[in-house]
């Protein structure tokens, strides 16, 4: 019994330190905030996908980066930039405020909803 729990503790404790390793890795790959999971962006390699989303105000958009090369979520207006997002990495940001926001990759697009370029809609609350 005594040897079973030996065995035991040092792999919990090392699951624990990589689920820890995982957080920071996250929390470093870019500006992203910890928040309720919302609808996500996928990166395609030149396009984003959906490239216009809807969403309430107050929702946290995440952008996923499947492809192997590097993208950036850029504001046509500047107001926010993920600077380079990394292969296998995310960028998340909340949307508070209702209007148009169109942003574009650096290196695959331009402001203007061009090649690599999506919107973000946040509505207006009903009523
Ligand atoms: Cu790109």
């Amino acid at each position: 019994m005594r040897s079973l729990l030996l065995l035991l503790r040092p792999a919990r404790r090392l699951r624990g330190l990589a689920l820890a390793g995982a957080f920071v890795a996250a929390l470093a790959a870019g500006p992203a905030v910890a928040q309720d999971a919302g609808p996500t962006v996928t990166m395609q390699p030149m396009t984003f996908a959906p490239p216009e989303l809807h969403v309430a105000p107050g929702t946290n958009v995440t952008w996923t980066n499947p492809t192997a090369v590097e993208h950036t979520v850029t504001a046509d207006d500047g107001s926010f930039d993920s600077g380079n997002v990394e292969p296998g990495a995310v960028f998340s940001m909340a949307f508070d405020t209702p209007g148009r926001y169109q942003y574009y990759c650096q290196q695959h697009g331009e402001p203007g909803l061009q090649d690599m370029a999506g919107v973000i809609v946040v509505d207006a609350p009903a009523g």
